[in-house]
């Protein structure tokens, strides 16, 4: 790993909030690519996760270290969004029902738009009624969900097969993604693709929408 930038994940985890921005402008003002600073801080995330499965952190601690996140990448956004990039298609995103973790689906939102999609950020805990009433007024290319609890993850399968219902199915594309979420379950509930993480998601929409093989 970069040194410039090999604190940052340490300091993240020790709910640092000044040295985490700190780092950040530092490791921007050195030409450090955006998303190996963005990565670094998700494995933060996932370290602040398991000391909380451990019981070492509880649920302030996840909610501070939810907040440092956020801050960081709104610092680090605007270095990762660029213009003048091929139009790629549209996309409806979203968290689902019940489920608040959003910043994993936001640093999506990020990237897609960053690679050309025009996207439609529902925001999290997203009704399957409110993911369909989208999808029939902005007529996407893709619809996109995040989910991030095992207990939620069902609602995908709820959005899908409302879709379905609804006859809205024809030419959209499902793409899920999310910590619990994997090829299998994307097929078993009729999604088309399955993001690894922000990066394989574009790669999906990209394969998707016919922009790539
Ligand atoms: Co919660 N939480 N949380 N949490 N939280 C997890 C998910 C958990 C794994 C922690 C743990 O126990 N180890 C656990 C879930 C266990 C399970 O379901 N099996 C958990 C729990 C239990 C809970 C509560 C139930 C706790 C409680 O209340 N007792 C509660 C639930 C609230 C609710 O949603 N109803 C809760 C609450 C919260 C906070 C609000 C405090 C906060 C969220 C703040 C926010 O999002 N605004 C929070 C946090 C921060 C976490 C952890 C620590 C970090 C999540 C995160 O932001 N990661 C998380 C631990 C973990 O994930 N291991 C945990 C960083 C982010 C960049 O990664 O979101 O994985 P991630 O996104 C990645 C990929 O997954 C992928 O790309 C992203 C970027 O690479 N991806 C996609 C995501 N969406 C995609 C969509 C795609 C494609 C790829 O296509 C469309």
């Amino acid at each position: 790993m970069d040194e410039r930038i090999c604190g940052l994940r340490d300091s993240l985890v020790s709910l640092d909030s000044e040295k985490v921005k700190e780092t950040v402008n530092f490791a921007l003002g050195s030409g450090i690519e955006p998303l190996k600073i963005v990565n670094s801080l998700a494995d933060g995330m996932r370290m602040v996760g398991e000391r909380y499965e451990a019981g070492d952190f509880f649920l302030p601690e996840l909610m501070v270290a939810g907040e440092i996140m956020k801050k960081a990448m709104a610092i680090i956004t605007p270095y990762l969004k660029r213009s003048n990039v091929q139009r790629m298609g549209k996309v409806v995103l979203g968290t689902v029902e019940g489920d608040l973790h959003d910043i994993g689906k936001n640093v999506v939102e990020t990237i897609l738009t960053s690679a050309g999609f025009e996207v439609v950020d529902l925001g999290a805990d997203v009704s399957a009624k409110r993911f369909v009433e989208s999808v029939r007024n902005e007529d996407p290319n893709i619809v996109a969900m995040s989910a991030l609890l095992t207990s939620t993850m069902d609602g995908m399968k709820e959005v899908a097969d409302e879709l379905e219902k609804e006859g809205l199915r024809k030419g959209l594309k499902i793409l899920i993604g999310g910590a619990p979420i994997d090829e299998g379950f994307a097929e078993r509930i009729g999604a088309d693709a399955y993001g690894k993480d922000a990066m394989d998601a574009v790669r999906k929409a990209k394969i998707l929408v016919g922009a790539e093989s």
